[in-house]
């Protein structure tokens, strides 16, 4: 059931890109309700012409907030700092707010696109692990590099930023192909203090309203 004035995420428990969202909203303290679009079910729920209503990318996360309708997991989490500012996802210095887009957009445009779902179907099944493998693994050798000028505790410093929401869902889908890690200690660690905090924890995929019983933590 929901709720009116409660924002409305359109969801999939194993969506990288809406994971870096529920994490935002769970830093944030915002509430919310969860509208799940199961991306294997029916040929695809986010295929549905309702759905292509809310996201004519066919894609989630969407998001339904303050009376509009957003999509593009970034977009989404930078709307929710300009207007729900605390804690700040992007740092008020320029050089660093740089560092955090410039680590984002790697991921989210370097990295994610070529092992989503829609790309992989294109392939044969025998193939698809390897494809997935070779490009997170691409793109980590370049992350760790920048990784090793930017970080501190997390991806840009100390502070909590829109970059180590886009690196722990990374993260969790180069576990799901079997990346092999080690050459990424950077990666690595920073994935493993963010997964301390309880924001990360609570919108894990194995902890979301759609975790089928099998997959739930
Ligand atoms: N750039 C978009 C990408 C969204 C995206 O790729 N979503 C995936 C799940 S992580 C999806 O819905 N895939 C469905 C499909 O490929 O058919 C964002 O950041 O929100």
């Amino acid at each position: 059931m929901q709720s009116v004035n409660k924002p409305v995420l359109h969801t999939y428990f194993r969506s990288s890109c809406t994971w870096r969202v529920r994490i935002a909203l769970a830093l944030k303290g915002i509430e919310y309700d969860q509208a799940p679009v199961n991306l294997i079910k029916d040929g695809g729920q986010q295929l549905s012409s309702k759905f292509t209503d809310i996201n004519p990318m066919q894609q989630v996360p969407s998001l339904e907030i303050d009376g509009i309708t957003l999509s593009q997991s970034l977009a989404i989490i930078q709307y929710l700092d300009e207007t729900r500012p605390k804690p700040r996802l992007l740092p008020e210095d320029a050089k660093k707010r740089a560092y955090v887009r410039m680590i984002s957009d790697l991921i989210a445009s370097g990295i994610q696109p070529l092992q989503n779902l829609m790309v992989l179907q294109k392939l044969g099944d025998g193939e698809r692990l390897g494809w997935a493998q070779s490009y997170i693994t691409k793109g980590f050798h370049a992350l760790e590099k920048i990784l090793d000028c930017t970080a501190g505790q997390y991806c840009v410093e100390d502070e909590v930023s829109m970059a180590d929401l886009c690196l722990v869902p990374q993260v969790y889908n180069a576990e799901r192909f079997k990346v092999d890690l080690t050459p990424f200690p950077t990666i690595t660690r920073i994935n493993q203090a963010l997964m301390e905090l309880e924001a990360f924890k609570v919108s894990h995929p194995s902890r979301q309203p759609d975790t089928p019983p099998d997959l739930r933590a």
